[in-house]
């Protein structure tokens, strides 16, 4: 069975880790993509190297009038979206929740979960009126299984999970799909961002172990977009081999 080729492509985060490896994969099938980003020169690069025709989009995905207009009014040719993955997102500090600083929760807020809610808002009324399109969500581990210091990035992944269930139940008989994607620990500069540039800090996340890598959440994402439109995968999880479950802690006096 040759594979489902969804013709256009957009990527949220295309300037990161995921972004960039999930641009790489489709464009290998000669889909077409939207690429959105903030960073126009990595966007670029991104576009001059891909063998696919490219459209860039360079927008945060925080601001909703702007991705309203983005979205809503993509060039000919690109305005057919099938396959919306929507990857922006971030985690920032691991303070315990008593001591978080409270911007750092709102940016996550406004990203992971009102910016994907935006994206997607934009961008479904065309896929059902064309009876075709896959929403697909980058969860995390983070969603399901809470960890010190983790608040409000895992309270906002728990959100996209959620999320994409309930567009499931919104969306059925429409034709449209909806995957939650929630990979466990891989090697982006997430930790550089979570940790704020402390290179350090950072690089003791992926230190002695084999973490998963952009490719290997991009091949995920292409199975779930390259089934049959029949096929819904309605939650992923993948995490490296090298990691599991800690038990619940317990608080002894
Ligand atoms: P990166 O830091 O490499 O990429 C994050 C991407 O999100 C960047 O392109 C970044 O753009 C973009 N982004 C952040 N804020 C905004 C914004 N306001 N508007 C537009 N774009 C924005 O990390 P990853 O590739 O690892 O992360 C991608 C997604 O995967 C995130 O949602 C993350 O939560 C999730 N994830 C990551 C895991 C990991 O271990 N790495 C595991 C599970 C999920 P810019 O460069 O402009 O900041
Ligand atoms: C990223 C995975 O475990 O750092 O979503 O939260 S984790």
């Amino acid at each position: 069975n040759a594979p489902h080729k969804p013709a256009t492509v957009l990527i949220t985060g295309a300037t990161g880790g995921f972004g960039g490896a999930f641009a790489r994969r489709f464009a290998a099938i000669g889909s077409k993509l939207v690429l959105a980003g903030r960073k126009a020169d990595r966007l670029k690069a991104l576009r001059d190297e891909l063998n696919t025709e490219v459209h860039t989009i360079e927008v945060d995905v925080r601001d909703r009038t702007a991705i309203e207009q983005a979205f809503g009014t993509l060039p000919a040719g690109f305005d057919e979206v099938e396959t919306l993955i929507n990857n922006a997102g971030l985690a920032l500090g691991t303070d315990p929740a008593q001591k978080a600083d409270l911007d750092d929760w709102e940016t996550m807020i406004d990203t992971n979960d009102k910016g994907l809610v935006f994206c997607t808002r934009a961008l479904l009324p065309g896929m059902i009126e064309r009876g075709r399109g896959h929403v697909v969500n980058i969860g995390s581990t983070a969603g399901s299984y809470p960890y010190p210091g983790g608040n409000v990035y895992c309270a906002s992944k728990a959100f996209v999970k959620q999320f994409s269930l309930s567009l499931r139940a919104d969306l059925q008989g429409t034709g449209v799909r909806v995957t939650n994607v929630e990979p466990g620990m891989v090697e982006t500069d997430f930790s550089l961002v979570r940790f704020k540039g402390d290179a350090e800090k950072a690089g003791k996340v992926y230190a002695d172990t084999t973490p998963l890598t952009p490719d290997d959440v991009a091949e995920a994402v292409f199975w779930a977009a390259t089934l049959p439109p029949h096929f819904n995968v309605n939650r992923l999880e993948i995490m490296p081999t090298t990691q599991a479950f800690g038990p619940l802690a317990i608080h002894r006096t």
